[in-house]
């Protein structure tokens, strides 16, 4: 094969080689792996089979109704929507745009934060990129479909054992029409810490080129100055920046200033000054009531040139009429997701809003038959990630007590299920909002409610009340996150920590109150390069850099499974989390126009080496795989 690799090399052939031919094409040794893709595959599949999936255990493989498409005439031209008013006159034209509609638009969250909030994330690309295309010609007229980032980027890796680059890749292809949209936790990136100033440019230069329009910026302490490079950057690629505040507290409980009418104004207008194309809010735990959704907005009209951008969770069951409160007021965009995906820790549905605005002049311009249409593909959707559910029934109000943000409910109550405290959530509750109010009340998103969230089971699994951290709190041994925390790691909240607190948790450590990413040294990308290449074998893109460059352990684990089974992102969402059912063929499309046949036959009974052998049929031909059966 070397030879093979010298003679076909692009310099070889165009006689461009030298003496240093060799030692600087490092790609020459670099084998074609055998193709053994079918054994692969069937190794995956009698694993699951035998042994099934981490999150959902072993529960055989359920009936699941076949999906419902929409049929789409690929012929007719996809009708043009923002994505072109993007490309014509670019981010300031959008927002003047945006300004100058009379209906309220519409962001389509279905693709990433409904499934993040529902489904924990786990929704797989083939199911989005399946109805990408139906989306994009169905409802031309949304202002985005937001896809990407948040926590959908290291969970398609870690869970899903995918490349998200693709599915963004993929999508866009789908969607030539409309504006495509990501989160951005600013110098969190996709992640949970503060990463090198120079990743986080490189990151959002190769997500604006890989299709992402509208980058949604925000900070987990609302901390500007922790976003200005982010915003800088977003600038540079010529896409949108959508500066974002988050909303926490309450507004119109006026015995708490905090965060009154007046820290909202201001933070709009830094932002703004700092290079917002559009200014975002993000109500991540839907806190924001009607009313105060009504001032908030009102009152932004008037001291922001912004177009305005809302983001809400509808957990308390209030989240529809809090929108018909916004677009009374102004509001310029909402996030909704389609229905059978909406509600409860997701965003309000679309329909419902789509009803609830009939007859008022701001109702949006989209086609709710094709809304309805694509709803039954969804609610089939749903339906395959069921193991996912939060378990969430009901609205659920006392959100407005202890402030969890949606995508964080089920993660703590997971968290302390694991560590013996089930019966003990509805303390954890109440001290989630008691350590919130200990630290001076802070904004809680990601990665900050991760410190709440760490501080609350650790005072909750130790019985410490409030009294007992400033009595003994020299002698305890605080989580890692709450220290990092408090040294000012990810990044400083308003009016600062409360010094005390600060004092017993330090315990003699020195604070930062410098942007974290100032002090961390550039990422050398070309050794960075050269270090995956060796574990690689392979050549190294751009995008697999910067994804090993935010979670090095998380890529390498899924290069591992890669080389162990391959990519299985070809099999159906069924096949990939339960394996097979005796009797059961399935048809693999491992690429276009190349399909694989696979009838599970048999499994025998566990050897003595714990073993099994898991008989198929791979196109027709016998095939026998041993599994180690790990129960
Ligand atoms: C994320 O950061 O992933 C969020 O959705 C926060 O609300
Ligand atoms: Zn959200």
């Amino acid at each position: 094969p070397f030879l093979e690799n010298v003679i076909l090399h692009e310099k070889f052939l165009n006689a461009e080689y030298n003496t240093n031919f060799v030692d600087e094409t490092p790609e020459l040794f670099v084998f074609p792996r055998r193709k053994d893709r079918g054994t692969k595959m069937l190794n995956y599949i009698g694993h699951t089979t035998v042994n099934g999936m981490d999150g959902i255990g072993k529960t055989g493989k359920p009936d699941f109704p076949k999906l419902i498409v929409p049929k789409i005439d690929k012929l007719e031209t996809i009708p043009s929507g923002t994505k072109q008013i993007l490309d014509e006159q670019g981010p300031e034209g959008v927002a003047k745009w945006l300004k100058g509609q009379k209906e309220v638009l519409l962001t389509d969250t279905t693709f990433r934060d409904a499934h993040q909030s529902l489904l924990a994330t786990r929704v797989r690309s083939k199911d989005l990129e399946r109805i990408a295309e139906p989306t994009a010609r169905m409802l031309p007229n949304l202002f985005s479909v937001e896809m990407w980032g948040g926590a959908t980027f290291d969970v398609a890796y870690r869970f899903l054992k995918e490349d998200p680059w693709e599915r963004l890749l993929n999508m866009r292809q789908k969607m030539p029409n409309v504006l495509l949209q990501m989160l951005l936790r600013a110098s969190n990136a996709v992640g949970y810490k503060n990463y090198p100033d120079n990743l986080i440019k490189e990151f959002v230069e190769k997500s604006a080129n890989a299709g992402i329009d509208v980058f949604r910026i925000f900070d987990s302490l609302n901390w500007v100055e922790g976003m200005t490079l982010a915003i800088e950057s977003v600038r540079e690629t010529g896409k949108i920046a959508e500066a974002t505040m988050c909303y926490t507290g309450d507004i119109l409980d006026k015995g708490r200033s905090k965060y009154d009418l007046s820290y909202y104004t201001n933070l709009a207008k830094e932002l703004e000054e700092s290079g917002a194309h559009i200014l975002g809010i993000k109500d991540m735990a839907g806190l924001l009531k009607p009313e105060a959704a009504y001032q908030l907005i009102s009152t932004l009209k008037e001291s922001t040139d912004l177009p305005i951008h809302l983001h809400t969770h509808d957990t308390s069951g209030n989240g529809t009429y809090l929108y018909a409160r916004a677009v009374e007021a102004g509001v310029d965009v909402v996030d909704v997701a389609n229905g059978p995906m909406a509600g409860l820790t997701s965003q309000p549905s679309a329909q419902t809003l789509y009803h609830a605005l009939e007859g008022n002049e701001r109702q949006p311009k989209v086609d709710i038959d094709n809304y309805e249409e694509l709803s039954h593909y969804w609610e089939g959707i749903r339906e395959y990630y069921k193991d996912f559910e939060s378990g969430m029934k009901a609205p659920h109000t006392e959100i407005y007590m202890h402030e969890m943000p949606g995508g964080q409910y089920s993660n703590l109550k997971q968290q302390a299920k694991a560590v013996g405290l089930e019966d003990c959530w509805n303390e954890v509750k109440v001290m989630f909002r008691k350590v919130n109010d200990m630290f001076g009340d802070v904004v809680k998103v990601t990665p900050s409610s991760k410190v709440i969230g760490d501080m609350t089971l650790f005072m909750v699994q130790n019985n410490l009340s409030e009294e007992d951290i400033y009595e003994r709190g020299e002698s305890l041994d605080f989580p890692e996150s709450v220290i990092e925390f408090v040294q000012g790691y990810i990044g400083q909240p308003y009016q600062g920590f409360p010094e005390e607190l600060q004092r017993i948790i330090l315990k003699g450590r020195e604070p930062i109150t410098v942007r974290p990413g100032e002090l961390l040294d550039p990422i050398d990308f070309d050794s960075l390069r050269d270090e995956l290449y060796n574990k690689l074998g392979r050549e190294v893109t751009s995008f697999d850099l910067i994804a090993y460059a935010l979670y090095p352990k998380v890529f390498d684990e899924y290069n591992d499974f890669y080389e162990t089974y391959g990519d299985m992102s070809v099999l159906d969402t069924p096949t990939f989390f339960y394996g097979m059912k005796l009797g059961e063929k399935i048809e693999v499309e491992i690429e276009k126009g190349k399909t694989l046949i696979v009838k599970l036959v048999s499994i025998s009974e566990a050897r003595e080496d714990g073993t099994r052998v898991v008989y198929f049929e791979l196109n027709g031909q016998g095939r026998e795989i041993v599994v180690k059966d790990e129960s």
